[in-house]
C-alpha cells in the first residue's frame, strides 16, 4: 500500500481509476471535471446523463462511477465535494466522506491504482491547507483497514497544494 504524491493532470495518469471532483448535476463542468470530460470524450457524459435518469443528482459527499471513455484510466469515479461556506456547513465532514465513498465504490469495482485530485480546493474554495489534511487522513485511515488499494496517487495540479501534501506525507 503506497501513496504517491505528484503534480500534473489527472487525465494523463495510467491507473485503474481516476477521482473527479464533479458537481451534483453530474454533466461536467470546469477545473479537473471539464479536464477530464474534454480528454475522456462523449462516453463518460453520456455515462453520467444514465446515472442520472437513475439516480438523480448526486449529493455532496457521494460518489458513483463510469467509463474513462478515452482516458487511460479504466473507471472515472466522480464525487461531488462541498463548497466551503467559513466551516459553518459540515463541509470538512462531507469533504471526508467524498474521500471514503470514492474508495468504497473503488475497491467495490476491482479498482487496486487510484489517483485523486485535490477536491474542493479550485471553483469550491476550501481551505487548502485545511482540506490536504482531510485527504490524507481519510485516505490513510481507509488503507489501514482495508489493503485492496496497492497505490494511490495524489495529483497535484498546482504547486501549493503540492508543497502542502508533501509537507504533510513527510510526517508519520
Ligand atoms: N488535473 C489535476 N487537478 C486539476 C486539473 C487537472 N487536469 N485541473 C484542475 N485541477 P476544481 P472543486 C485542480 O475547481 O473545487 C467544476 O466546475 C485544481 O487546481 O476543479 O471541487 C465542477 O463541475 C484544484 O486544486 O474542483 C464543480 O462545479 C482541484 O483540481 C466545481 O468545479 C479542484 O478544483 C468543483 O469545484
Amino acid at each position: 500500500m503506497k501513496i504517491i504524491l505528484l503534480q500534473g493532470d489527472i487525465t494523463k495518469m495510467e491507473v485503474d481509476a481516476i477521482v473527479n471532483a464533479a458537481n451534483t448535476s453530474l454533466l461536467g463542468g470546469g477545473g479537473v471535471d471539464g479536464a477530464i470530460h474534454r480528454a475522456g470524450g462523449p462516453a463518460i457524459l453520456e455515462a453520467c446523463r444514465k446515472i442520472r435518469d437513475r439516480q438523480g443528482r448526486c449529493a455532496p459527499g457521494e460518489a458513483v462511477i463510469t467509463t474513462a471513455g478515452n482516458l487511460p484510466a479504466r473507471f472515472v469515479i466522480h464525487t461531488v465535494g462541498p463548497v466551503w461556506n467559513k466551516g459553518n456547513d459540515e463541509e470538512k465532514q462531507v469533504l471526508r466522506n467524498a474521500y471514503l465513498n470514492s474508495l468504497d465504490l473503488a475497491v467495490k469495482n476491482g479498482v487496486q491504482t487510484i489517483a485523486f485530485p485535490n477536491i474542493s480546493t479550485g471553483v469550491y474554495r476550501f481551505p487548502k491547507d485545511v482540506a490536504a489534511a482531510i485527504a490524507v487522513a481519510a485516505v490513510k485511515e481507509f488503507m489501514s483497514q482495508d489493503d485492496r488499494i496497492t497505490h494511490l496517487i495524489f495529483v497535484c495540479f498546482e504547486k501549493e497544494n503540492y508543497d502542502i501534501y508533501s509537507g504533510l506525507l513527510s510526517q508519520n
